[in-house]
């Protein structure tokens, strides 16, 4: 493909993928369990002008239509409606499926041409902390949109476990689980669940609270996820519990990885939560991008 068709076609690509964004409608079928059946339309950021702004928006419906959890042994549909100008297909990343559920075309699946749909079927095995996206130009399609995050039952959490010196108290509440999806390219560019800092809202507990939070790198470049005053317990890495947590206060991940990490809101405050890729975090004119917060109150 000679470089101008290339460029043409990541034009009318975001185009149609703006279009469908403009006829959103709120999924009826999101979240069921057991004989789910999710019809999808790939959607993307507008990533034109305001890019905060209109990343937040975009990305808030896209987050909702795309990130959806389910219990070990339950019998998935997915529908793909392709409504994009170009083929496309869906990759489980982290699941265990069928080998011709793989989403690998022209290798496991034919390619699901522009107009046409394809209907993905497995159970699933085992617990999972896992992502899905297009596979067929991913570096197009994927950094455009084409992702969301994908959990099955639960990791466990190492809770009554000493790591460090820190003893881990059993049978833990956790206040918030909360799913992070790193993203840096295409129209959507460096985000925290698809939000650039100031749409990216701060979190918010209470002094003892614990959390667990899921990374997912859905990006091309790796994000060393900082948070301020609370050091992280990793205790999941692609979902899989690790047998030696650790604790850290960056947290570095790659591209396709996900990490689990467990933390208590020990003291009240603002305590900021970043990427630690200054350039990702910063600009001449001030903070942007992968920065967050938590408001942590008495
Ligand atoms: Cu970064």
């Amino acid at each position: 493909m000679a470089k101008g068709d290339a460029a043409v076609l990541v034009e009318s690509y975001r185009t149609a993928l703006r279009e469908a964004l403009a006829r959103f409608d709120e999924p009826a079928l999101l979240r069921l369990r057991g004989d789910l059946q999710v019809v999808s339309r790939w959607l993307v950021a507008r990533g034109d002008g305001d890019r905060a702004k209109s990343a937040s928006a975009a990305l808030d419906a896209v987050s909702r239509f795309y990130s959806f959890g389910l219990e070990v042994g339950d019998d998935v549909r997915i529908v793909v409606d392709n409504q994009l100008p170009m083929g496309t297909d869906i990759h489980w990343h982290g699941v265990k499926v069928p080998n011709n559920m793989d989403g690998v075309a022209p290798i496991t699946q034919p390619l699901v041409e522009s107009g046409e749909t394809f209907v993905y079927e497995f159970t699933t095995r085992e617990s999972a902390i896992a992502m899905y996206h297009a596979h067929h130009h991913a570096q197009m399609q994927v950094p455009n949109g084409l992702f969301g995050a994908f959990i099955v039952g639960e990791t466990p959490i190492p809770d009554g476990q000493t790591v460090s010196g820190v003893e881990i108290p059993r049978n833990l509440e956790i206040a918030q689980e909360i799913p992070m999806v790193l993203n840096d390219a295409g129209v959507i560019g460096l985000s925290l669940n698809a939000k650039s800092f100031p749409a990216t809202e701060p979190y918010t507990g209470k002094v003892g609270d614990w959390v667990v939070v899921h990374y997912f790198n859905e990006g091309v470049l790796v994000h060393p996820m900082h948070q301020h005053q609370f050091p992280q317990l990793v205790f999941a890495k692609d979902g899989i519990p690790l047998d030696h947590p650790y604790w850290a206060d960056t947290v570095p991940v790659a591209p396709g990885e996900r990490y689990s990490v467990l933390f208590q809101l020990e003291d009240p405050g603002v305590w900021v939560w970043h990427c630690h890729i200054l350039n990702h975090v910063e600009s001449e004119t001030g903070m942007f991008g992968m920065v967050t917060a938590w408001i942590v109150e008495e």
